[in-house]
């Protein structure tokens, strides 16, 4: 059956791994799945057809025959769960990853977002000045506690899992800012994500559709 996600046309980041179709085409290159892409403008994210597979109007959207599934979380979950080599067989490690991939979505990258917002939606309001600072701690606070917990490891728990591929996705996007510089062994991490094959087929696909698009007007 193919598969078929949906990407921007054209993402504000110029297809650099940030639009959240990054960490599904990842998945889907860890298991060894094509997979076939629908790119949809911001508008066209907004109209019926779409609205009817993402209530939100956002990207990505999973179609696979008759199933069709919005949400990072639930389509890598699907992904890892309906292939081999993204989750443990064992029950008890399995279930831990899970988790981890809970907790990267749940816990992690709300206060990465809040950033994101606080500085690009929120920049010139006159109380971020103040509130900034207090975004930036609570950042500060999860990386310390991620930190503490990944220590010397290479993954969060054992091998390389879904858990690990969604907090690469989610501390990814703290890159460009610098914070994750504080925390070594999670700069680390990231990189080991980044070198994966896997990743950088997912990647360079995304970064490509970008170039293609953006060299056409
Ligand atoms: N909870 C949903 C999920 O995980 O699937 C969130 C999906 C989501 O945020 N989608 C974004 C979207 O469609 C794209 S990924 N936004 C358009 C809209 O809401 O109208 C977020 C994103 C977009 C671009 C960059 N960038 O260019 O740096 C980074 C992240």
């Amino acid at each position: 059956m193919t598969i078929v996600i949906t990407a921007f046309e054209r993402s504000p980041d110029g297809g650099k791994g940030l639009a959240r179709d990054a960490r599904v085409r990842w998945a889907l290159e860890e298991v060894g799945r094509p997979y076939e892409v629908r790119l949809v403008s911001f508008q066209a994210m907004k109209e019926p057809a779409h609205l009817a597979l993402h209530p939100f109007g956002q990207i990505p959207t999973y179609e696979e025959g008759d199933l069709a599934l919005f949400e990072t979380g639930s389509i890598v979950l699907h992904i890892a769960q309906s292939h081999g080599g993204l989750l443990p067989a064992d029950g008890n490690a399995r279930a831990r990853a899970i988790t981890w991939v809970f907790a990267a979505i749940n816990t992690v990258e709300p206060p990465i977002l809040e950033l994101a917002n606080a500085r690009l939606q929120e920049g010139d309001k006159p109380w971020t000045k103040d509130r900034l600072p207090l975004v930036i701690e609570r950042v500060g606070d999860r990386l310390k506690q991620l930190s503490a917990r990944l220590g010397n490891a290479d993954w969060l728990d054992g091998g390389f899992t879904a858990g690990d591929l969604m907090m690469v996705s989610v501390l990814l996007r703290l890159k460009p800012s610098g914070i994750l510089d504080d925390f070594p062994n999670l700069t680390a991490y990231v990189a080991r994500g980044e070198a994966r094959p896997a990743y950088r087929r997912a990647f360079e696909a995304q970064l490509a559709v970008n170039t293609a698009n953006r060299s056409t007007g």
